[in-house]
């Protein structure tokens, strides 16, 4: 759990390389980098600016950690509701 947590700030540290906010491209790196595995359209940037248009609450163009923390919890539940032998909760929205 601790470790997760750190990955995930260092995640953001490193592609936000020292800045508040992820930008455009640098949401788009990250994703493509640390995502293609849980996400089908992890390499298809107009699907990735989708999703970065849906996390980004104060609409300034850039993701900021709490708006990234967003993506990061949404993506948790995915896998959760993903592995229903694991899972406590019932898959409502399964394909
Ligand atoms: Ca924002």
């Amino acid at each position: 759990m601790e470790g997760a947590i750190k990955t995930v700030v260092s995640v953001f540290l490193k592609f936000a390389k020292g800045k508040e906010n992820l930008g455009g491209k640098e949401f788009q790196t990250l994703v493509e980098k640390q995502l293609n595995n849980i996400m089908t359209d992890a390499e298809n940037s107009k699907a990735v600016t989708k999703m970065r248009q849906g996390l980004d609450e104060n609409k300034d163009g850039k993701i900021s950690f709490q708006e990234y923390m967003i993506l990061v919890g949404e993506l948790s539940k995915t896998r959760l509701n993903s592995c229903p032998g694991n899972s406590p909760y019932k898959s409502v929205n399964s394909h």
